[in-house]
């Protein structure tokens, strides 16, 4: 059977950490898709030059013709801008609409049975907008936001109790900006609810509510420190488990921006939803009831994400 053919439409710094990372992993055969003349071209090389050491079989190959990604199973697509410091992932609507109609385009065209997984910023419009130009269906193409955030919220709370990383599951609701809602009731330590592990005096509440606010500041803490950029590692490392979930049919239950139709309230948009994630693209949303103040949380932060998507509308016609 041919190896599995994985399209990365952007090769800056999360395309390039996924092409190494997908490698790594065996994955399947990557491609690296940019504008930039020599940057997928060099990072493809780059990486199968270290395939010898690692001992891995994918090839890579870096291009700018969409014709590359033709047949492709999975397409990340991470082609844009990403944000500087100061910026919010809102400021960079206008330029990275337009980069979503080319992407959009391109891969109607070229790969039209792929699972398309977003993560150019801002997530939840422009995995919107990607869907709409590329016309594939809607549970074929996602965003990838909840996995990171969650990852975030998780790695802090192991900090915190100091227990690993491994028995804390952490959940993330929302669009992936300011509005998101880390769910203290959902995330728990070995099927422990941070708020029992509170009362047990694992920790106080000012501290769970300090976690929670760094979980939603955490892009932007990684964007004041590095100044030149955002994030990659973890999320590159987030996108591939989403990929590794469709490619493997491991039916993995991940947080991602989903197109709801009328789940957990949400009619006609994409905004981050607990899935279930198999061969057949987004199989389940996993329709939860949230509390008053969730919801409260939730209803703002979709609020918010519906802004962006009439912001869209607004700039491009054909999306209205
Ligand atoms: P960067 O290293 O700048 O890479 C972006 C690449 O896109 C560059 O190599 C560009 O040449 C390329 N590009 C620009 N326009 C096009 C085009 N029309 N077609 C193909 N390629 C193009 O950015 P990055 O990799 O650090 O981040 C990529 C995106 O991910 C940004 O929008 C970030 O804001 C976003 N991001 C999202 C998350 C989420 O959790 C959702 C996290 C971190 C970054």
């Amino acid at each position: 059977m041919a190896r599995p053919k994985i399209a990365l439409i952007g090769a800056g710094q999360i395309g390039g950490t996924l092409a190494h990372l997908a490698a790594m992993k065996e994955l399947g055969d990557v491609v690296l898709f940019d504008i930039a003349e020599g940057t997928p071209e060099g990072k493809a090389l780059d990486i199968a030059e270290s395939g010898p050491s690692e001992g891995f079989d994918a090839s890579l190959k870096g291009t700018q013709s969409y014709a590359d990604i033709a047949g492709a199973d999975v397409c990340i697509v991470t082609a844009g801008v990403p944000r500087k410091p100061g910026m919010s992932r809102d400021d960079l609507l206008g330029i990275n609409l337009k980069v979503m109609k080319s992407v959009g385009e391109g891969i109607a065209a070229n790969a039209p049975d792929a699972f398309v997984i977003c993560i150019t910023n801002p997530l939840d419009a422009m995995v919107w907008a990607l869907r709409e130009f590329s016309g594939l269906p809607h549970n074929k193409v996602c965003g990838m936001a909840g996995v990171l955030d969650s990852g975030r919220f998780a790695h802090f709370l192991s900090e915190e109790f100091n227990v690993s990383m491994r028995d804390v599951t952490a959940f993330v609701l929302g669009g992936h900006g300011d509005t998101m809602v880390p769910s203290v009731r959902y995330s728990t330590v070995a099927g422990i609810p941070l708020p029992d592990l509170v009362e047990m005096g694992w920790t106080t509440q000012e501290k769970l509510d300090a976690i929670v606010q760094r979980t939603r500041d955490g892009g932007a803490e990684i964007v004041g420190l590095l100044k030149t950029g955002s994030a990659f590692y973890a999320p590159a490392t987030s996108a591939i488990e989403m990929a590794e979930a469709y490619l493997k049919d491991q039916k993995r239950v991940l947080p991602c921006a989903a197109y709801c139709n009328g789940e957990l309230g949400v009619e006609g948009m994409y905004v981050g939803v607990p899935t279930v994630i198999g061969a057949g693209g987004i199989e389940r949303i996993v329709n939860i009831t949230l509390n008053e103040e969730e919801q409260t949380g939730f209803d703002n932060s979709v609020n918010a994400v519906k802004g962006l998507i009439e912001a869209c509308k607004g700039i491009d016609n054909s999306l209205a």
